[in-house]
């Protein structure tokens, strides 16, 4: 309970465009181990990995995208990108048998940082259905 109220919190600071502790990562004003970065999207080691190999993938940028479902016709692009720097990082990171891509989407998605990001996570077999 403490947790979901967490995050509504911090999902009602960040849509009045507060920064979130991804905007910290990105400023490497927090440390973390990016894997690839350029000029639109970073991608650093999840600080509580679910699996051998778990990459969080963020546009630099928010542009008003706190989750996937606010999501508009400008973000094309950028959504088109960080799906494109999921399979060049899957790669570099030796995940040659599959992986898997996850987005968290609002508190039924058990999202918790609202800065749109994907999850790459790999190195184990993966089951279905989640949880
Ligand atoms: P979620 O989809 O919003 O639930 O995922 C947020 C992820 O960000 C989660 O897996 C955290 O472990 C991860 N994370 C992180 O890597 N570094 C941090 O400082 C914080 C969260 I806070």
């Amino acid at each position: 309970a403490a947790l979901k109220a967490a995050a509504a919190k911090s999902k009602e600071a960040a849509e009045a465009g507060a920064p979130t502790i991804f905007d910290k990562i990105i400023a490497k004003q927090i440390p973390s181990t990016v894997v690839f970065e350029d000029d639109k999207v970073l991608a650093f080691r999840d600080i509580s990995p679910q699996a051998p190999v778990h990459i969080i993938i963020i546009p630099k940028e928010r542009d008003g995208l706190t989750q996937l479902s606010k999501a508009e016709e400008r973000h094309t692009e950028i959504l088109g990108h960080l799906m494109v720097t999921a399979a060049v990082v899957a790669k570099q990171e030796g995940l040659v048998d599959g992986f898997r891509l996850v987005v968290n989407d609002g508190p039924q998605g058990s999202q918790s940082v609202y800065h749109l990001h994907l999850h790459l996570i790999g190195g184990r077999q993966m089951n279905w259905p989640p949880g």
